[in-house]
C-alpha cells in the first residue's frame, strides 16, 4: 500500500472512530518503516481536526468526539514510544516542563510535542493535563528547567497561558525561563500580547523553537 493510501485510511479510521483499525494502521505503518512523526501528521492529525469539523458543524456530538479521540490515542501510544526511541541519550540540549493548563483535558497534540522534543534531545517533564499553574513553576524549579511549555485547546482556558507569566512575574522568576506556548486557538499575536517568549503551530514548529530559544539563552 502506499503512503497517501495508508495516511488516508489513518485519516478514516480516526473519523469513523474505529480503534482497531486505527492501531492495526500504526502498527503496519511501524512495519514499512515510515516515519512515526510523518504518520501523525499526514494520517492521524488530519483525522481528528475533520472531526473538530464536523463538531462545529453538529454534525458530530460528544460521544463522536470521545470515541474518535479514544481512537486517536491508541493509534498515538503505538506511535509515540517509537517517536522517543529516536531519541539518542542526548541530554545535552536542556530541560523543558510541559503541560496543558488548568481546566483543560485536551493532551493529544501536547503529547505529540513532548515526545518530537524528547527526541530530539531535550529533557521533557511532561506534566500532564489540566495542570495547576503553581505546579508548571514548583518543578521548573525543582528541576531547573529552562524552559516552560503550556499548551492550550479552548479559548477558555488559554488565559491560564497569561496568568502563569503574570505569576511569574510576581515570584520575580520571569527572567529565569523562557514560556512557549502552542494549541489550536493560541496564536502568534496571543503569545506576543502575553509576553510570551514564543508560540510554535505544532511538534515541528516547538522543537525549532525551543532550540533556537536555548542558543539566544546561551549566547548571552
Ligand atoms: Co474538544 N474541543 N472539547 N475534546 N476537541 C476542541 C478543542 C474544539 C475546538 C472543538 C470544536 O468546537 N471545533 C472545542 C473548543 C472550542 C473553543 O474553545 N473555542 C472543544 C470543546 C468545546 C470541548 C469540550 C468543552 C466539549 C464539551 O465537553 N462540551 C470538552 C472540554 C473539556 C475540558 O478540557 N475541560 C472537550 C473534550 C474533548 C475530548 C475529551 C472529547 C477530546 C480530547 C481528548 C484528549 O485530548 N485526551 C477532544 C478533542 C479530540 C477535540 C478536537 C476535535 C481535536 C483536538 C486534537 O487532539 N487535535 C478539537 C478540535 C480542533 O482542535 N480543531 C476540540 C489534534 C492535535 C494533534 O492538535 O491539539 O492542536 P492540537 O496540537 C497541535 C498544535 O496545536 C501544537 O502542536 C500539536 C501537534 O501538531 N501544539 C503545541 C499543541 N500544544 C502545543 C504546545 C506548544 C507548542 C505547540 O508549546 C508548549
Amino acid at each position: 500500500m502506499n503512503k497517501e493510501r495508508i495516511f488516508a485510511l489513518m485519516s478514516q479510521a480516526i473519523i469513523e472512530g474505529h480503534q482497531e483499525e486505527a492501531v492495526r494502521l500504526a502498527r503496519e505503518a511501524l512495519e514499512l518503516k515510515l516515519d512515526p512523526a510523518e504518520v501523525i501528521e499526514k494520517g492521524y492529525v488530519p483525522g481528528i481536526q475533520k472531526v473538530g469539523e464536523l463538531w462545529e458543524k453538529g454534525e458530530y456530538f460528544l460521544p463522536e468526539l470521545i470515541t474518535s479521540s479514544e481512537a486517536m490515542k491508541a493509534a498515538m501510544a503505538v506511535l509515540e514510544p517509537e517517536i522517543r526511541k529516536l531519541d539518542q541519550g542526548l541530554r545535552a540540549r536542556g530541560k523543558v516542563v510541559i503541560g496543558t493548563v488548568e481546566g483543560d483535558i485536551h493532551d493529544i497534540g501536547k503529547n505529540i510535542v513532548a515526545s518530537m522534543l524528547q527526541a530530539s534531545g531535550f529533557e521533557v517533564f511532561d506534566l500532564g493535563a489540566d495542570v495547576k499553574l503553581e505546579k508548571f513553576i514548583e518543578k521548573a524549579e525543582e528541576i531547573k528547567a529552562d524552559i516552560i511549555g503550556l499548551s492550550a485547546l479552548l479559548t477558555t482556558t488559554m488565559i491560564g497561558q497569561k496568568r502563569l507569566i503574570e505569576l511569574l512575574q510576581q515570584l520575580k522568576l520571569r527572567e529565569r525561563y523562557k514560556v512557549i506556548v502552542g494549541g489550536a486557538p493560541v496564536t502568534a499575536r496571543w503569545a506576543k500580547d502575553i509576553g510570551a517568549d514564543g508560540y510554535a503551530e505544532n511538534a515541528v514548529a516547538a522543537v525549532h523553537l525551543v532550540g533556537k530559544l536555548l542558543e539566544t539563552t546561551r549566547e548571552r
